[in-house]
């Protein structure tokens, strides 16, 4: 046998953080520095940044450093939770084989967008279990950011109202996510690495000012990175602006809306757009207020962009 290649046998890893193609690589209580070996991962063609943390992949160790290594294969998704980037022209995936997907948002400072909730809700995978976190609690509800939250919970989905500065409802998100692995996504600024530092204290992540941030269009976090805490783990990740949506063919965005599905049976047309069809069964129901309408609006602003994108 020969050992002129000077690597290791591949070796199961974790993507623990990805930096300008430089990936963290955890295995057996280590972590390695790797490259993708021939820069593209064969199965991956043309997605940009082919590896997201919580991926599993295969690497091969270098003999010679024994803390850098190359990585061959990313193994199979359990699941992952991606946007369409539109600089990079390219899906992105933003967590992968993850337990919790913690979408942040803010009572106030940057303003509550239920909007944003509706698109990682469409994109959310049904194999991800989302919690929404409504940070900020302190700043003050208004009547329409709890009504906006009890019809989220209507149609399914759990919500925790917190705050990470007074603590309010900290133990009940740390009851929720531990001995789980869980990413917490959100805009800029709503507090996500605010919410990890009380949540899972001694990492010093980094924190920083909204109004600043805001000015220039920058994230205090910049990349993201998984820690292990006790059984599990967390993804802190940098604040998006906005989850494009991609892959949902325009016929099946209604799916994607789970409190339609009782109404779109009863369409005249089907398959049904529930935009300009006659006798629809959705765009009865908000005009009968059993669909919140900023919620019909949500899903004819996707249908719009995936009929002009072609990002699907
Ligand atoms: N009033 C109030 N302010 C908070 C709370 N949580 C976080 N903040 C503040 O909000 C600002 C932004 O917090 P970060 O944790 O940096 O926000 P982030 O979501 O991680 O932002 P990015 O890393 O840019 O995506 C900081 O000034 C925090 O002190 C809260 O519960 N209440
Ligand atoms: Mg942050
Ligand atoms: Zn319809």
């Amino acid at each position: 046998m020969s050992l002129s290649t000077g690597t290791s046998q591949p070796n199961e890893g974790l993507i623990l953080s990805g930096i300008n193609n430089i990936y963290s690589v955890y295995s057996e209580n280590s972590v390695y520095l790797c490259e993708i070996k021939g820069k593209k991962l064969i199965v991956l063609d043309n997605v940009y940044n082919p590896l997201a943390a919580g991926d599993k992949v295969k690497f091969s160790v270098d003999l010679i450093s024994n803390t850098k290594g190359m990585i061959i294969e990313r193994l199979e998704r359990q699941n992952e939770f991606s946007r369409w980037n539109n600089k990079r022209n390219s899906p992105q995936t933003i967590a992968a084989n993850i337990d919790y997907f913690i979408c942040v948002s803010s009572a106030g400072n940057p303003p509550f967008r239920p909007r944003f909730i509706d698109r990682v809700l469409v994109m959310a995978e049904s194999g991800i279990n989302v919690l929404i976190v409504l940070n900020k609690s302190d700043i003050g509800l208004d009547d329409t950011t709890v009504t906006r939250m009890e019809d989220y919970k209507r149609m399914g989905y759990n919500y925790i109202i917190c705050s990470a500065e007074t603590g309010e409802n900290m133990d009940k998100l740390k009851e929720i996510i531990s001995g789980k692995i869980s990413a917490f996504v959100g805009q800029s600024g709503v507090g996500k690495s605010t919410l990890l530092n009380v949540l899972y204290p001694g990492h010093e992540l980094k924190t920083g000012a909204v109004s600043i941030k805001h000015d220039r269009g920058r994230h205090t976090t910049n990349y993201s990175k998984l820690i292990f805490e006790g059984d599990g783990g967390f993804i802190d990740t940098p604040g998006i602006r906005e989850i494009e949506i991609f892959g949902i063919k325009p016929d099946d965005l209604g799916f994607h809306f789970t409190e339609f599905l009782e109404f779109s049976d009863t369409c005249r047309f089907q398959p049904c757009q529930h935009n300009n069809e006659p006798d629809c069964g959705v765009i009865k129901a908000v005009e009968n207020g059993l669909i919140h309408p900023d919620r019909y609006e949500s899903y004819l602003r996707i249908l719009t962009s995936l009929e002009q994108g072609g990002a699907v």
